[in-house]
């Protein structure tokens, strides 16, 4: 079976979005749609898999909203819909829990890292995470998800299970006409200079919503002085920048900030290092300070005039969740017919 080509991908309304989610994730979902039909997801299920106080999660979602509508998806174009409203995701996400196996779940690092020491008290969900994503990729056969690199062994896993049910059942779906299998092997799209923002207060840790560090991120709602201070405040070491990127080798957090600093300019880190070769972090903080607020300033602001009216953005949800219910519909009908479901 050929698929058609279609992009899903999906921010949860977990907390503040941040220039990680930002550049790994949302603006790199703005650039696929000239290319694809694009579906855009704010995952409040996914969110909930750790705790989040009910009227922060309606804010959030708005917030995760309005980031995606002011960054310049067109919800006219693309589907821009909240997942806890079209209920294929969570009706293929328990047939996948009983597809993928403990073994599969048990690897994966974001649970232990998020679970930490304390797995006995992690919940179910948070486990399971990984299989509701899959079926949030699968219920629209989408091809290709962009998203930055601590996604990816959750796309791996997302492909097992999408071979595990073709697999389990092809003589079920070759009677019924779907002999190359129901579910695509989706491509993960990780590339560009910003797949893995760092905190900015230790390298060695990506940029976290849930870092209890406000300075550790750079915040889409933060305005420009917070912006600059929290430059100022990253940790560094005391040797310039180098003039090459093999330079920045050992160098955790000055790679960190040039990254960004590329990412935010749409250049390389070569150019980057071309410019500022030999300077201190004295001279380097600053600019970098300077383009951040330049490119976030008009976004916050556009963030900030959605937020204040959130009929249009509940009313924007509303529509596509029902341009999302449609395309799954048929995906879930043929689900169940090959799993064997009555009705
Ligand atoms: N630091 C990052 N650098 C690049 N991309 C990132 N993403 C997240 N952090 C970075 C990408 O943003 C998209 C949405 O992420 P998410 O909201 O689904 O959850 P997450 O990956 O767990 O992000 P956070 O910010 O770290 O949230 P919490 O703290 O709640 O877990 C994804 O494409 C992700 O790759």
């Amino acid at each position: 079976m050929t698929f058609t080509p279609r992009v899903f991908s999906g921010v949860q309304p977990s907390g503040s979005l941040h220039l990680g989610n930002y550049l790994g994730a949302i603006r790199r979902f703005v650039a696929m749609q000239d290319d694809y039909p694009c579906i855009y997801c704010v995952v409040d299920l996914h969110a909930i898999t750790v705790w989040q106080d009910p009227a922060d999660l309606v804010s959030a979602t708005r917030h995760v909203t309005a980031a995606y509508l002011a960054a310049g998806i067109d919800p006219a174009k693309s589907i821009v819909f909240n997942q806890s409203q079209v209920s294929a995701h969570a009706e293929l996400a328990w047939i996948f829990n009983c597809v993928a196996r403990m073994g599969w779940l048990g690897r994966m690092t974001q649970f232990k890292e998020k679970a930490g020491k304390d797995r006995e008290n992690a919940s179910v969900g948070l486990f399971a995470y990984p299989t509701l994503m899959a079926a949030d990729i699968l219920a629209y056969q989408a091809t290709h998800v962009p998203v930055g690199e601590d996604q990816k062994q959750h796309l791996e896993l997302t492909r097992d299970i999408a071979q595990k049910f073709n697999h389990d059942y092809g003589a079920r779906l070759a009677e019924l006409g779907h002999a190359d299998g129901l579910f695509p092997m989706t491509e993960p799209i990780i590339h560009g200079p910003a797949t893995r923002v760092m905190s900015l207060r230790d390298g060695s840790k990506k940029m976290s919503k849930s870092d209890p560090s406000d300075n550790s991120r750079i915040n889409l709602t933060d305005d420009a002085d917070a912006i600059a201070q929290k430059v100022r405040k990253a940790k560094t070491d005391p040797e310039p920048l180098p003039s090459e990127t093999k330079g920045l080798e050992g160098r955790p957090e000055a790679d960190n900030l040039v990254g960004i600093y590329a990412a935010l300019a749409g250049t390389t880190r070569d150019a980057v290092l071309g410019e500022y070769g030999g300077a201190q972090f004295s001279v380097f903080k600053p600019a970098l300070a300077e383009l951040a607020v330049n490119v976030l300033a008009p976004l916050n602001d556009e963030m900030r005039r959605l937020v204040a009216d959130p009929a249009h953005l509940d009313a924007v949800l509303k529509d596509g969740s029902a341009r999302a219910a449609a395309i799954a519909a048929p995906v879930l009908a043929d689900v169940r017919r090959v799993v064997g479901f009555v009705g």
